[in-house]
């Protein structure tokens, strides 16, 4: 029987292996199955839709293929895992990063030369995966890049919206919002796993009775149910056989607990009910970092949870009886407070389903959460009504309480009768509405809570968490973000990436980023600083012609490409760009036309979406256009100066915009970016980086030198001084001018207008980001860039020192210092078994 069944794995190994052979007619034969058997279209004829479709099915195999090696591997091992907890990850497309990170690039490119077909059309088939906002939900996904390639056993988790961030259309200069239709068209990247579901709880009561061995429990009956169904999304590393998974839920109706209205005869309203448990997860909400209190928005995080705590516990029980070695094998990462209901939710599963008590299971949860930290304005931070939840979620509204009560009582023994500094730090906020405070309940649920750069980790201590820091300084850990080098820089900016590998003699920066130092030697030589800056003149021909694309406007390629692309927001200060801009305009203007020689002509770019409800970001939107419409059409300006608001800014623009630019804008009041990730990729990419000693730029400019870099403004530990006096700071008068102009109609669009000048008069209480406090060191750091860009040999010398001293800043390093000092789990690393594929 042994032989057998030797013969039989013999057998399927040969098969697998004739399948996925690394040759072209393998892969175009498998290539044509799939327009044929999969697509269902005639191999001899189909668009460049089916093409891809079919191009992707077949990456989609080997994907799997790996994915259930590393999986059978994982499981053979037992290793102790990470599980990522995020309601957002904003992933782009796939199909590149997977054939790259394959090693599979050139081969389909072949494959589909002879067939007919160019991948780098193809590519453009793909739609976004635009399951988040902004820089939170892309950190998660540049995370599970950086986890799979370094081996670690580590899956994300989080939500299968069907409508991702919405696409942004600007009518009349005005953002509109139009639902992203993402799985309209399937999506190829996904496994739905139907048997993998779990039964989500809402609303009901509680019930108490005593267990056959005396003890008093707690169970909840729920008023309804939704079942959350699994769909994995491998997720393969570069140059290593390990796929680790993104594991996403999305809501179905629950079989069982309908039956009963179906019963009572209702038969329509019983469908109707059922339909409601695929809202759960339709749609993704575009606020960034801004809870709303929304009935919807905590269903979904409750659900996102507690499916992914049961498919853990599940899973560990798979391996071990005994729950209280659950930390010794699963350690869980909170991103943000969004998944922080998971504290209640694990304690319930423990006590009420797993039969533990209150000390044990209070042992095991303090002992896998940990909590990222990712802004510390105030009013990011989320606090849901006691009400609400106390509907919503019965039985966790007492655990809560529960913890809140343990947990004072042991405040009260540190701190005596300090009633004001107790309240203060009560997980429950006493006041009208009562609000459960989500962050305290993480930091005093985690072992660990993490800012993300070094700023950011010490105003956490001084500010938001500062009582807390006073009773647990040793939770406070700083982890500065990072971004994959290979989507990033390796793949996005294939020219950039040849000549790097030639002059560091290898690719090896492709996984160890610290490589890139040995460009700072060459940063004098001639003969480098010319290929590089051809390398950034063809990147500039690509985004040329997607403005072209997108706006219609021809832009000169010689031109300072000037860029500022991120979520709007008054504290990124797109504002204080546009009143430069406005500034730098009337400056032309009044030039004489030998003093119009000596100017340097910019192309100033802006993109980035705006909260649907966030008044001022949208008048913001429509001010860059206002302004581009009176700059771009002005004759005594021509290609002096150009301005343009690119719509729908996403991760597949960026992977475009960002390889292009000279100069990008990083230019918030400092102390208010937690980090900022763009800053990182720009630098790599060899752009230069205006901006202000916040977030990382403070750590970017350590690295690459302050020289390389044009910083301004005032720093973090003057803000709230400077604040409290704004109603006695007098402004440069150049910044009274452009507010002047602005308010007089020079750009049209009075009445739009007039809030945001009334916002920025710091006269009247307003200006609270500072804007008049910086705005003429902000335009002597432009002065700075003008100057520097004269001197083509100096510009690419701090161009290639940009790139060369952004080394720290991936995320390979940022998830090893995660897995080494908060998560301590090691690398599990497949073995090759089939040289060739690996
Ligand atoms: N960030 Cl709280 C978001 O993108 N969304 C949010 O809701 C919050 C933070 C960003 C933050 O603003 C950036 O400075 C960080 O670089 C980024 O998170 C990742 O940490």
């Amino acid at each position: 029987e042994d032989k057998d069944e030797a013969a039989r794995m013999e057998l399927i190994h040969r098969l697998k292996d004739l399948y996925l052979r690394n040759d072209v007619v393998a892969v175009q034969e498998s290539i044509i199955n799939h327009v044929e058997y999969t697509i269902g279209r005639s191999r001899y004829k189909f668009e460049s839709f089916e093409a891809y479709h079919a191009v992707a099915h077949s990456v989609r195999d080997r994907l799997i293929e790996s994915w259930n090696d590393t999986e059978q591997h994982f499981q053979k091992v037992n290793p102790k895992r990470v599980y990522y907890l995020s309601m957002e990850f904003l992933m782009g497309r796939s199909l590149l990063n997977s054939l790259y990170n394959l090693d599979v690039k050139n081969l389909y490119g072949e494959a589909l030369r002879q067939l007919g077909y160019d991948l780098e059309t193809l590519k453009e088939e793909e739609r976004d995966a635009a399951l988040g906002n902004g820089g939170l939900g892309r950190l998660a996904a540049c995370f599970l890049d950086s986890m799979a390639t370094l081996n670690y056993p580590a899956w994300g988790y989080g939500m299968r919206y069907q409508y991702g961030m919405f696409r942004q259309t600007l009518e009349n200069g005005f953002q509109h919002e139009q639902p992203d239709y993402w799985l309209n068209f399937s999506n190829p990247w996904e496994i739905e796993r139907v048997s993998t579901k779990y039964d989500i709880k809402f609303y009901g009561h509680v019930e108490q009775y005593t267990d056959s061995q005396g003890r008093g429990r707690f169970t909840w009956v729920p008023g309804e149910r939704v079942e959350a169904v699994a769909y994995d999304n491998p997720i393969p590393g570069y140059g290593t056989g390990n796929t680790i998974n993104l594991r996403l839920w999305a809501g179905k109706p629950s079989a069982e607990f309908d039956l009963q209205s179906f019963n009572t005869g209702d038969y329509v309203a019983a469908i109707l009910a059922k339909q409601r448990a695929e809202t759960i997860s339709s749609v993704l909400y575009p606020d960034d970092r801004t809870y709303q209190g929304k009935e919807l928005r905590l269903k979904q995080q409750h659900f996102m949870v507690s499916a992914t705590l049961q498919d853990i516990v599940r899973r560990f029980k798979e391996h071990e009886t005994d729950l209280e070695k659950l930390p010794e094998k699963v350690t869980l990462q909170l991103n943000d407070t969004h998944p922080t209901i998971g504290v209640a939710e694990l304690m319930r599963i423990l006590m009420d389903d797993e039969g533990l008590g209150w000390t044990k299971s209070w042992a095991i949860v303090t002992s896998v959460f940990a909590f990222t930290n990712h802004t510390v304005l105030p009013e990011a931070l989320e606090k849901w009504p006691v009400s609400l939840m106390e509907r919503l979620l019965p039985r966790h509204m007492q655990i809560i309480y529960q913890i809140n009560f343990l947990y004072l009582e042991d405040l009260k023994k540190r701190v005596g009768d300090d009633w004001s500094r107790i309240s203060r730090m009560s997980i429950i906020e006493e006041g009208d509405p009562k609000q459960v405070r989500m962050a305290y309940l993480a930091l005093v649920a985690s072992h660990t809570v993490n800012g993300v750069a070094a700023i950011h980790s010490d105003l956490i201590k001084t500010t938001i968490f500062k009582d807390f820091h006073g009773i647990w300084p040793e939770k406070f850990q700083n982890k500065t973000n990072g971004v994959t080098q290979r989507r990033w820089l390796a793949f996005c900016n294939p020219g950039l990436r040849a000549l790097i590998s030639e002059v560091v003699g290898s690719e090896a920066w492709i996984t160890d980023l610290t490589q890139l130092k040995q460009l700072e030697k060459h940063a004098d030589d001639a003969g480098l600083q010319e290929r590089w800056m051809a390398v950034k003149h063809d990147n500039k021909k690509r985004l040329a012609a997607l403005v072209k694309k997108l706006t219609g406007a021809t832009v000169s390629t010689d031109a300072l490409f000037d860029i500022q692309v991120k979520r709007i927001h008054e504290y990124k200060r797109q504002l204080l760009n546009m009143l430069s801009v406005i500034h730098r305009y009337e400056r032309i203007k009044k030039m004489s036309p030998e003093e119009r020689q000596h100017v340097v002509p910019r192309v100033v770019i802006v993109g980035g979406k705006a909260a649907p409800g966030y008044d001022m970001a949208k008048r913001i939107i429509k001010l860059v256009s206002a302004i581009g419409d009176v700059v771009n059409g002005d004759p005594d300006v021509g290609d002096l100066l150009k301005v343009f608001f690119l719509p729908d800014y996403n991760v597949s623009l960026a992977e475009t915009i960002i390889p292009a630019s000279d100069l990008s804008q990083h230019i918030s009041t400092a102390g208010t970016e937690a980090s900022g990730t763009s800053n990182m990729k720009f630098a790599m990419n060899g752009g230069l980086i205006i901006g202000t000693l916040d977030g990382a730029n403070v750590e970017i400019a350590e690295e690459i030198g302050h020289d390389n870099m044009f910083i301004f403004g005032v720093e973090a530990h003057e803000v709230p001084h400077l604040r409290e006096q704004r109603r006695e700071y007098r402004p440069d008068p150049r910044f009274n001018k452009v507010v002047e102009l602005l308010r007089q109609g020079r750009f049209g669009w009075t009445d739009i207008f007039a809030p945001i000048c009334e916002a920025i008069d710091g006269q009247y209480g307003g200006d609270y980001y500072l804007l008049a406090n910086d705005f003429a060191s902000y335009l002597d750091a432009q002065d700075r860039v003008d100057a520097a860009f004269k001197d083509k040999q100096r510009w690419a010398r701090m161009s290639i020192l940009s790139t060369a001293g952004s080394g720290k800043f991936s995320s390979d390093r940022t998830i090893a210092d995660y897995a080494r000092d908060i998560w301590r789990i090691e690398p599990v690393k497949i073995p090759v078994h089939r040289p060739g594929v690996n």
